[in-house]
């Protein structure tokens, strides 16, 4: 939570402190967040910059991380996937972009959701290699926490209280990948895509965990390796996940797991930035498997 110290604009506060506090904020919010889901699995009234209609608990849960990461000394900008605006603190420093609740749609079948959390020095939109840090949390059976920055990723535990304790510490992709979960309607997947997970799916090591949300499909592949994607699409090239908010900061994490990110040519840090709300497919998970991915799409 913000506290006095931050909110007052005196001498400038490091990047690495920053980071910290922004990170302590999201880990102070996560059981409140948690704890307003519940009565808010109703359609908000208006639709988010995407043209979707969000839930009220997209709503509540950037409107709480907007006023505490907002108000943090540090943070110069914060940007939403719920704002058509990037919003100025005023007070200059570290950029913020925030997917409050990934995955919402799956509120009402009760089932895994995330907040994302990308921090750039840069104003935004950034490009990828402005990224510092890079943080999801993980509404599950328990709240979890994984935070990739200085070149290290580590996994938490967060307790009611917002309190948080190491679980894993420098985290690697496992070597010996076992799981894949592949979004989108198969019947729209490109046929270099289609041929691609064929291919996985054709490995009898490999298994599908698919759960319609991003951060708890990619925290499968962070324990268990393996691939997860949402791909190109025939009636959407650019697939459906956005650059700033998901592609950016999913891409960083695994990467700094040891893993490899990309669009379907290139690591997903060296997309184009081109807007707030731009979209990108996304392929994350071990290299062997990203690599191959990028020459299916190649041949
Ligand atoms: P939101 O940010 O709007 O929640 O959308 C992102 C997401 O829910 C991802 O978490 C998930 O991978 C994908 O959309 C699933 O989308 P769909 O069910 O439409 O294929």
């Amino acid at each position: 939570m913000a506290t006095q110290e931050d909110t007052t604009p005196t001498e400038a506060v490091s990047n690495a402190t920053t980071i910290t506090r922004i990170i302590d904020v999201v880990a102070a919010a996560a059981p409140e967040i948690r704890a307003g889901l519940p009565g808010r699995r109703v359609y908000a009234e208006t639709d988010n910059p995407s043209g979707e209609t969000p839930l009220e608990a997209d709503i509540f849960a950037d409107d709480m991380l907007r006023d505490r990461l907002g108000d943090l000394r540090g943070v110069g900008e914060y940007a939403s996937e719920e704002r058509e605006e990037v919003i100025d603190t005023g007070t200059g420093g570290l950029s913020v972009c925030i997917d409050p609740l990934d995955g919402s749609s799956n509120l009402k079948p009760n089932n895994t959701m995330g907040t994302i959390v990308a921090v750039y020095d840069a104003p935004l939109p950034a490009a990828g290699t402005d990224m510092v840090a890079a943080a999801y949390v993980l509404y599950g059976a328990t709240t979890t926490m994984v935070v990739a920055r200085d070149d290290t990723v580590s996994e938490y535990v967060i307790d009611q209280e917002g309190d948080y304790e190491t679980i894993r510490e420098d985290v690697s992709l496992p070597d010996d990948p076992t799981v894949y979960g592949f979004g989108g309607r198969v019947p729209d997947w490109v046929d270099d895509f289609a041929d691609y997970a064929e291919e996985v799916e054709s490995d009898p090591s490999m298994k599908l965990r698919y759960g319609g949300s991003m951060i708890g499909d990619v925290n499968q592949v962070m324990t268990y390796g393996g691939i997860f994607a949402y791909p190109t699409l025939a009636d959407a090239p650019e697939g459906k996940l956005r650059v700033q908010f998901e592609g950016y900061p999913v891409g960083y994490i695994v990467e700094t797991a040891g893993g490899r990110s990309s669009d379907g040519e290139r690591s997903l840090m060296d997309v184009e930035k081109d807007g707030l709300h731009a979209r990108t497919p996304v392929y994350v998970g071990n290299e062997e498997f990203v690599d191959d991915l990028e020459a299916a799409f190649d041949d």
